[in-house]
């Protein structure tokens, strides 16, 4: 990635500060056990950088000060842990000019607390449930020397970037949509009755091992049969049956870019009068719904839209008489923002606009008859409408079925 991509997103979130505010990012720490480091998205976006523990501090006065804290490498260490990313090494990766050591933070983090008014981190979503972590405990400290500084979450203020994709962030969300696709399209050819729903995530994550993805997006999800009708099946453990049909909801990510689509096919290769009937109609919606998306449509109104398509299809497929029972039968949102989160930021009541990505996922699910169907596609929004990114991946019957 180019330093210069890194410098315009910096010089963006500072335009927004206002003087005397300033943002301190944490990056991830390294887990014990298993080691698969996943830095902090927001850490990520502004750095560049996969180096755990370090700290990234921006605050406004009069000039831009960008100023990021790393670990400093310990020789006896190196044999096993290998070298640690060296200051100029980060600055170059990065584009940020000052880079200190993480053993001089705690020194020179009161200077700039010292005159700062406002402080955004990035803390999360919180429950009252779950232990501090490092930025709570940084602003617990910080509180106690400076108790004039108001402290908030920094993603109210990473909204207007991280939801707007530049050309580089929908070329990465692309090709993660693209392997994606081939894990899908190879499953659905070498897919057969009596194989367990994990040989199928099997053959997904080769493809997005061998493109040298180092990971998903999330979880995947291949659910046989009955197991569609549970949202968030994960277990991937059962025999598919026949006559059943798989729900596939995967995701590769490409730089930290996540796809998001989901697929639902006959394992036989042929679908049940009933399964195409019920196919065909959330096929329906999901088409209906992504000619709909432009700019300055809400998400709330391709909800409701959807929740009025799906009352009709219910009533046609004899599954409810009364609208309003719809629930029992399609209970989630139609679709949410993409990015380097799966559910990305960006409120699920915004407004879309020009370089927003979404996904379009209507669904039926009857646990009684073991059908369960989601057709998701990743849409970006462009000027005249929509750019549909998952269009190359199967979803018509007959191609399915072929
Ligand atoms: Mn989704």
């Amino acid at each position: 990635m180019n330093s210069k991509l890194l410098t315009d997103r910096r010089t963006k979130l500072f335009k927004q500060l206002k003087t005397k505010e300033s943002i301190v990012v944490f990056a991830a720490s390294l887990p014990h056990y298993p080691r698969n480091f996943l830095q902090d998205k927001n850490f990520k976006y502004l750095t560049g950088l996969d180096i755990p523990d370090a700290v990234l501090v921006i605050y406004k006065n009069k000039q831009p000060v960008i100023e990021l804290f790393i670990e400093r490498g310990i020789p006896e260490m190196e044999v096993w842990v290998g070298k640690k990313m060296t200051k100029k090494e980060a600055a170059e990766a990065s584009g940020i000019d000052k880079i200190s050591y993480l053993d001089e933070f705690e020194r020179k983090i009161g200077n700039y607390m010292a005159s700062s008014t406002k402080v955004h981190t990035n803390t999360g979503y919180n429950s009252i449930d779950k232990t501090f972590n490092k930025p709570q405990d940084f602003i617990n400290k910080i509180k106690q020397y400076f108790p004039h500084i108001f402290a908030m979450d920094m993603t109210k203020i990473m909204i207007p970037l991280r939801s707007v994709k530049t050309k580089w962030e929908i070329e990465q969300m692309q090709k993660a949509i693209d392997v994606t696709g081939e894990g899908i399209k190879n499953i659905m050819k070498r897919s057969k009755v009596g194989m367990m729903e994990y040989e199928l995530e099997a053959i997904l994550q080769y493809e997005v091992t061998r493109n040298g993805f180092n990971h998903m997006g999330f979880k995947s999800i291949v659910a046989a049969g009955k197991n569609a009708a549970t949202l968030h099946y994960e277990q991937n453990n059962c025999k598919i049956g026949k006559d059943e049909m798989v729900l596939l909801d995967v995701g590769a990510a490409c730089n930290g870019y996540s796809a998001d689509i989901s697929r639902t096919f006959p394992v036989s290769g042929k679908f049940t009068k009933r399964q195409k009937e019920v196919y065909s109609e959330v096929l329906n919606i999901n088409k209906k719904i992504i000619k709909m998306v432009k700019p300055g449509v809400g998400m709330k109104e391709l909800n409701k839209k959807t929740v009025e398509l799906i009352q009709k299809a219910l009533i046609k497929l004899k599954l409810i008489k009364d609208k309003k029972d719809y629930f029992t039968y399609y209970m989630h949102s139609v679709g949410h923002h993409l990015g380097m989160d799966t559910h990305d930021i960006g409120a699920r009541d915004s407004i879309l606009k020009i370089g927003n990505v979404i996904t379009v996922e209507p669904g039926i699910y009857i646990a009684e008859e073991g059908i369960g169907v989601r057709i998701e596609d990743d849409i970006l929004v462009t000027k005249t409408g929509y750019k549909v990114l998952s269009e190359n991946i199967p979803k018509e019957v007959d191609d399915l079925e072929s």
